[in-house]
């Protein structure tokens, strides 16, 4: 005979009461400790079972906290690789520059070596150099190192593309990077389910003094970027040794302090994006002719505004002017 409602809920409070005085319940699907019962949870996809098993494998539950509170997570060094992985990437970063531009970088140096192309900016003395990917196999396994990708499964999905391989290098200098959010081509409102994500090694120790990035705690639920000058006395700087991974999504506001110490400050940059796809490629194959034959909004159509596809010239950042307080395509 079927059990009547009344009964099936006197059972289930019963059972409540007996697991609430019960110090252990591991078996029950909700204790959070027992990922394994939540296999059988059907709204869950097995794929974020998955991912978040694989957080704890890592000893990254404490990184998720602070990417869900503050919008950012530092990873330190001993949950990223052994110390000699990164004298390993900082040396054959140092290779790279001084096989493009013939000078090799100096950490005890007050200005990194440059060439024409690399964008200076206000902050000091500062090179970007980009496209390093395919430079040597040290940056793939950086890319593909496993609490970097746990922490990309997490934020953008398994499916994630690598957008960009650069370093940052600055020497000393009077000047603050203004505050941003990296979804520079994305109008507000920004999507809650992010689309792009930042992780920076520190190939040199990272404080307040020595020029280390900045963030805005909580700004990435802001759902849009900062307007000129706001924010700026809540900026929080990062203190971290190098081999530390700092990781942040696409809408946390964030800048660096000028460099007040001598010498380089050093890290690598991976950015990774949600797979987006262009279909047919009309950027590279629509004609002068025919742009001028339209009206200006057909070549945003045809892709002629996307700040991409640079390799060592790196980006042409003046397209992207969101962060200077106007609309880049007005
Ligand atoms: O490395 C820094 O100081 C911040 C650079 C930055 O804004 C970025 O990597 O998105
Ligand atoms: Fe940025």
């Amino acid at each position: 005979m079927l059990e009547s409602n009344a009964e099936k809920a006197r059972e289930r409070s019963a059972n409540f009461a007996t697991s609430d005085r019960t110090a252990d319940a591991t078996d029950s699907p909700n204790n959070p400790e027992n990922l394994a019962s939540l296999a059988d949870v059907r709204s869950l996809p097995d794929d974020a079972l998955r991912v978040w098993q694989n957080i704890e494998r890592l000893g990254l539950t404490r990184e998720v906290a602070q990417l869900e509170v503050l919008g950012y997570a530092v990873i330190p060094p001993e949950k990223v690789a052994p110390a000699e992985f990164i004298d390993t990437l900082r040396e054959k970063l140092f290779d790279v520059v001084e096989r493009r531009i013939g000078t090799r970088p100096d950490l005890q140096a007050d200005t990194p070596p440059s060439a024409a192309f690399m964008q200076k900016d206000t902050s000091g003395s500062f090179a970007n150099y980009t496209y390093l990917l395919l430079e040597d196999p040290v940056f793939q396994k950086a890319a593909m190192n496993e609490a970097v990708l746990a922490m990309i499964d997490l934020i953008l999905g398994k499916n994630a593309v690598l957008a960009t391989c650069l370093s940052l290098m600055k020497g000393p200098g009077d000047a603050d990077l203004t505050l941003h959010a990296d979804n520079l081509m994305t109008p507000a409102p920004y999507s809650r389910i992010e689309h792009f994500c930042n992780v920076t090694w520190c190939l040199t120790d990272y404080s307040r003094e020595s020029g280390s990035i900045c963030f805005v705690p909580g700004s990435h639920k802001y759902a849009r970027p900062p307007g000129f000058g706001e924010s700026s006395d809540d900026r929080v700087a990062i203190e971290a040794p190098a081999g530390s991974v700092i990781i942040w999504p696409g809408s946390t506001w964030h800048g660096a302090f000028a460099k007040k110490t001598p010498g380089l400050r050093v890290n690598l940059i991976n950015q990774f994006i949600r797979p987006v796809f262009t279909g047919e490629p009309y950027r590279e194959n629509v004609t002068p002719e025919i742009l001028a034959a339209n009206p200006r909004r057909f070549s945003t159509l045809m892709g002629q505004d996307l700040n991409s596809g640079w390799k060592e010239e790196g980006p042409q950042n003046e397209r992207v002017a969101y962060n200077r307080g106007r609309h880049p395509y007005d």
